[in-house]
């Protein structure tokens, strides 16, 4: 997969570490109505916990640039600075409203990669395709239209196109693409944030009833999403979408793609090109939903559910995990 040495495989248990904590600081803000307040404690707590990392860690995907972002910018150095240098994707709370509706599938997450191994997406509109692992390479293409990318999925798994069903997020922006896949006969699931999750979905059908995510959403959650599916299996495309965003916008959306290191902001990119070599990959649940179970408090007790992957090897590994003391550890806000 990658002539690199990869990542020290001990990095997986602290990158899990890393996303139990900020879930356990965002769970206690569930159902308060305050995203701000939830996503901050996510924020705080991901922050110190990656201090502790063994690791020359620079951020690539976080918070916002510097000047906007006061922590986990863009460029931030984390970690003991005495190990392997990593680069860094996050999203310390994806989902922030679902977590302060107390709605489900609201989620820490993290990304690791060698250097160089995340595309350094600015934060803007991506369109996206993603299918889960068990399917001939490229049978489905963000250029192609809903109907043929459905009705080529179909086909690959043997099934009527009725029993396809798509992920998206529920936005006015897709009125078009749902009425596509509509017109198809595909099932359609519309979630309101979260598509982290959503792609991720793909990859086992069987237990999330999904089969292709489809639509626009963050970039940098798109480039998450890429590390997961890197783990795991699948295919995915994915475009950034400035036409999404406002004239106005526009002519710095692409100055900051070209200082990020993306000359045409047109690309196609492939899943390798938005993750590449080794990584890691660490979610865990803040509400519970389909992926993961969400954080429980049980008097001084907290339990997790964490899923954290590794590229190199393709291991997925599900940790539930029992913290002590958490009133001292996790101090309530
Ligand atoms: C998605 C989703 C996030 O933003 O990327 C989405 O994963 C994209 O932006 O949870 P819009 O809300 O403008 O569609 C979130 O929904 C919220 O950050």
């Amino acid at each position: 997969m990658s002539s690199r040495p990869g990542l020290e495989r001990v990095l997986v248990l602290e990158v899990a570490r890393v996303t139990e904590a900020a879930a356990i600081a965002a769970a206690r803000w569930r159902g308060r109505g305050d995203k701000e307040m939830a996503d901050k404690a996510a924020v705080d707590a991901m922050r110190r916990e990656l201090g502790r990392v063994h690791m020359k860690g620079r951020v690539v995907i976080g918070e916002g640039e510097m000047d906007e972002a006061p922590m986990l910018f863009i460029g931030e150095e984390l970690g003991l600075q005495d190990g392997p240098e990593v680069d860094i994707a996050v999203d310390p709370l994806e989902g922030t409203t679902l977590c302060a509706e107390a709605e489900p599938n609201s989620l820490a997450v993290i990304a690791i990669a060698e250097r160089g191994g995340l595309l350094n997406a600015p934060d803007m509109y991506m369109n996206k395709i993603a299918i889960g692992p068990g399917y001939p390479e490229g049978i489905v293409d963000i250029d192609a239209s809903p109907g043929d990318n459905i009705r080529a999925l179909a086909k690959a798994k043997g099934v009527a196109v009725g029993e396809i069903t798509v992920c998206m997020l529920g936005r006015p922006r897709h009125k078009q693409i749902i009425e596509a896949v509509r017109a198809t006969g595909a099932s359609l699931r519309l979630i309101r944030d979260g598509d982290v999750a959503g792609v991720i979905w793909t990859t086992d059908p069987g237990e999330t009833g999904i089969d292709m995510y489809l639509g626009s959403g963050g970039a940098p959650e798109g480039v998450l999403a890429a590390a997961a599916l890197r783990c795991i299996g699948g295919q995915m495309q994915g475009r950034l979408a400035p036409e999404l965003h406002s004239e106005k916008e526009r002519p710095e959306l692409i100055a900051r793609a070209k200082k990020m290191g993306i000359p045409d902001i047109r690309r196609k990119y492939t899943l390798n090109e938005m993750a590449s070599d080794d990584v890691i990959f660490s979610a865990t649940g803040v509400t519970g939903g389909s992926l993961l179970d969400g954080v429980h408090f049980r008097g001084e007790f907290a339990e997790t559910e964490t899923v954290v992957m590794r590229a190199k090897t393709g291991t997925v590994r599900r940790i539930k995990t029992t913290f002590r003391d958490i009133g001292t550890k996790f101090a309530p806000v």
